[in-house]
């Protein structure tokens, strides 16, 4: 039987998890594209995304999942343009314990909802850490708590291979049965 090969980016801003997640689940060693950084994001991180991360897992036989870990910062936009055309879903991570980066995600939501139609999940991370925001917050800061059709929300630990398998079942489920996101 032929492999089946589902394309999925990884969204997220600058330490949402996307390397880790990407790292944590694949089956293979990561073509991790991080680089020390030079601008003013290297006060917060010593190492950020560049270029795409890129790993894959098999979740069940005879389908592969291709995990496309996308850039963290706005000037790699056309990028994102390019690769959100070419998946089949999408996770956009935001991460629970820096409010002043919900905007982004909501700004990558608006991205990707009008360019393509694909399932996406919104997975919230360093919600173990004291200071996380509750997911209903979050939802809010998204205005996704009043929309009929919203991205599911998933608390999802990107250093944690459990909890990322679950949200690539629930977003393989949808790539499946596009009706159920
Ligand atoms: N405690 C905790 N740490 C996390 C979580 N998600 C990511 N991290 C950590 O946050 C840091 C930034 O993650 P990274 O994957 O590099 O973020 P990226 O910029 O989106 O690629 C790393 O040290 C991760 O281990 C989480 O849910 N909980
Ligand atoms: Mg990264």
């Amino acid at each position: 039987m032929e492999t089946e090969i589902l394309r999925i980016a990884i969204a997220g801003c600058v330490g949402a998890g996307k390397t880790s997640l990407i790292r944590s689940i694949s089956d293979i060693e990561i073509v991790d594209t991080d680089k020390k950084s030079t601008d003013e994001i290297a006060l917060f991180k010593d190492k950020t995304t560049v270029a795409l991360d890129f790993g894959l897992h098999s979740l069940v036989p005879n389908q592969l999942l291709y995990l496309y870990g996308t850039p963290g910062q706005p000037r790699f936009d056309f990028m994102w343009d390019i690769l959100i055309r070419q998946v089949q879903a999408c996770i956009v991570l935001v991460d629970a314990h820096r409010p002043e980066y919900f905007h982004y995600g909501l700004q990558i939501l608006d991205f990707v909802k009008q360019r393509v139609q694909i399932p996406i999940l919104i997975g919230l991370t360093h919600m173990d850490c004291p200071t996380a925001a509750t997911p209903e917050e979050i939802a809010i800061a998204l205005t996704l708590h009043n929309a009929s059709q919203t991205p599911p929300l998933m608390v999802v630990n990107p250093t944690q291979k459990a909890s990322i398998i679950e949200a690539l079942k629930v977003l393989t489920a949808a790539i499946m049965k596009p009706e159920i996101i």
